[in-house]
């Protein structure tokens, strides 16, 4: 059973951590203004797009550098891909049936892929992205992402409902976790993840066009992003859902897609 207690820190996010904070002056778990949940209503500002492959039934998505690793999904389409956004991948590994792709993170000399309902986590070379050892786990996998904490590192799970499960990148174990809430109800579909530099973990919600912010701490959701409405009609009748975010390095914008979406969007996250 997973221990919900946060045995796990953190730093406090950064006072300095983005611009769209300053609108506020207050940073991620702090109750905005008089609202009574703290609750930042943010859009999705384009800045840039780029191509995606329409066929990539995106599950996960990673810059390190100037590589940037998607997962995909499916039983038979799953993948992983490596290489400049918005290029054809200079790295690429297929994961065979039974597996179902899901997300990814990289920690250190380790990239992590997790599957759907099989139960196993991949470690893979990034540099490769050979397969290097599998690893068991309970329950579904969703959403990975990795965060660098003072003195020590943990990866941040989703399996679908409003849990949060910490491991360790090393072994793969449980050692601890929070739950999503928002306006105290759980916000539960939690799939895709991003640890971003500012400390708090953004999260795409399954079947909606919605991204969270979240409060590493508590779980507490701090913004609610709307990113709908990025594909043209006729691109959203070949697509799916929203799902994929990446953290650009270097700033403090996003890089964001969805399941055979035909293009991805750099954005920055202003206020609605
Ligand atoms: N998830 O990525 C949200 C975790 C699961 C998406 C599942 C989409 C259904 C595809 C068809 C399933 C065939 C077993
Ligand atoms: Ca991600």
């Amino acid at each position: 059973a997973v221990d919900l207690a946060d045995r796990d820190r953190v730093p406090a996010p950064s006072p300095m951590m983005s611009a769209l904070d300053d609108t506020t002056g207050t940073g991620p778990g702090v109750p905005v203004g008089s609202s009574a949940h703290g609750v930042q209503s943010l859009r999705a500002q384009v800045r840039e797009t780029f191509p995606h492959d329409p066929l990539a039934f995106t599950q996960g998505l990673e810059f390190r550098g100037e590589t940037l690793y998607e997962s995909t999904g499916l039983v038979g389409e799953s993948s992983l891909r490596a290489g400049p956004p918005g290029r054809p991948p200079t790295l690429y590994a297929e994961l065979p049936a039974p597996l179902f792709g899901e997300g990814i993170t990289l920690a250190g000399d380790k990239l992590w892929q997790l599957t759907w309902r099989n139960g196993i986590a991949i470690e893979r070379d990034p540099t490769t992205l050979a397969e290097r050892r599998r690893v068991t786990y309970e329950g579904e996998g969703w959403g990975l992402c990795h965060q660098r904490v003072a003195d020590r590192e943990r990866l941040v799970m989703s399996d679908g409902t409003s849990r949060l499960t910490f491991r360790d990148p090393k072994t793969f174990k449980s050692t601890g976790g929070i739950s999503v809430r928002q306006a105290g109800q759980p916000v539960t579909h939690i799939n895709e993840l991003e640890c971003a530099p500012d400390g708090s973990i953004y999260a795409n919600v399954y079947l909606t066009d919605t991204i969270v912010r979240i409060d590493p701490h508590t779980g507490a959701v701090t913004a609610q992003i709307d990113a709908a409405g990025l594909l043209t009609a006729s691109e959203a009748d070949r697509a799916e859902q929203l799902n994929g975010i990446a953290a650009v390095p270097g700033t403090n914008e996003f890089l964001i897609t969805g399941k055979h979406w035909p293009r991805m969007f750099q954005v920055a996250f202003v206020p609605a």
